[in-house]
């Protein structure tokens, strides 16, 4: 992460990046580590591959609401993708310029709950009546900041939270984490020989006492072979719901990505590569694993 402020983006970035960094705490643990190591001299020499945030599918919510903000920003819309099994729809979404995070922004498909589901979270989200996102004014990098961790609806009762967890873990998660930064993602590719394996960077993660998420296996791979991904699991944070009641549950969790050289630019020297001569894009098959590190069958592991 580069927390030079050069740019309003950056300002964003870095609202956003600092209170999920001081939740999770893996997050400086492996900066810490690499550094130790010698893969880099400092954090900000960590490339940010992608960050991620989950929405919930209602008027006036959902992706067409939040994406606005990094339209603004200038991002571009990008492919689509569907889990059916998760009931959740998706989009990636590509920088203004190649130094920054790609974003991936996934939403919940709640009229394919159950109608008990339905009732549950529309108790919390049908007093929001307009767009949240047109309250703020999107040059206002502040606003912008603030309003990523600024609550939209009110305090989750703890019956409520355990219920949508039976149904929908990813609906019980956004009702209390909100827009929460869900994820960054480590560049394994770019850093120094062996790291720059998932393979290698993986026994060092562990080696640090950080549990992988093995749903699918530990290293997600995509049809091509050109995208592997493997993520933490979540930090489980003390959550406080309504009447004060208190219970851990999953926070935020950290992601690392090879993305391998495509078939056409092989030819290139080492020093020539570039991010456009890599695997771009996401894989729904190696996504649908990956929403897995905040569950419960991973976040018991730890
Ligand atoms: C996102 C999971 C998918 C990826 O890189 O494919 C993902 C989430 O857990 O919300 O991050
Ligand atoms: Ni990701």
């Amino acid at each position: 992460m580069n927390f030079q402020q050069n740019t309003s983006l950056d300002k964003v970035l870095t609202a956003l990046f600092l209170p999920y960094k001081k939740s999770v705490t893996d997050v400086e643990k492996i900066s810490k580590a690499m550094i130790d190591a010698d893969m880099i001299s400092n954090e900000d020499e960590i490339v940010n591959d992608h960050i991620a945030f989950r929405t919930l599918g209602v008027p006036n919510l959902g992706i067409s609401s939040f994406e606005k903000i990094f339209l603004h920003y200038g991002y571009t819309k990008m492919d689509s993708y569907y889990f059916p099994g998760k009931k959740l729809d998706a989009y990636w979404y590509a920088p203004p310029s190649l130094e920054y995070p790609r974003i991936f922004i996934s939403e919940l498909r709640v009229q394919d709950l159950s109608s008990k589901m339905q009732r549950i979270i529309s108790e919390y989200t049908n007093a929001i009546n307009t767009d949240p996102i047109d309250t703020i004014d999107l040059d206002d990098t502040k606003a912008v900041g603030d309003f990523f961790y600024q609550p939209l609806w009110k305090l989750p009762t703890l019956a409520h939270f355990q219920q949508l967890s039976e149904e929908s873990e990813y609906a019980a998660w956004v009702i209390y984490n909100r827009y929460y930064l869900n994820h960054y993602t480590i560049s394994v590719h770019n850093l120094p020989s062996p790291y720059n394996s998932l393979e290698v960077f993986n026994e060092f993660l562990e080696g640090l006492g950080i549990v992988l998420n093995n749903s699918g296996g530990k290293i997600k791979t995509s049809k091509d072979g050109l995208l592997r991904q493997s993520s933490s699991v979540a930090e489980m944070v003390d959550a406080t719901f309504a009447h004060n009641e208190t219970m851990k549950i999953s926070g935020s969790y950290v992601e690392f990505a090879e993305r391998s050289i495509l078939p056409e630019f092989e030819f290139l020297d080492k020093n020539e590569i570039q991010r456009e001569h890599r695997r771009e894009g996401f894989e729904a098959a190696n996504a649908d694993k990956i929403f897995e590190s905040t569950y419960l069958e991973q976040t018991s592991k730890k």
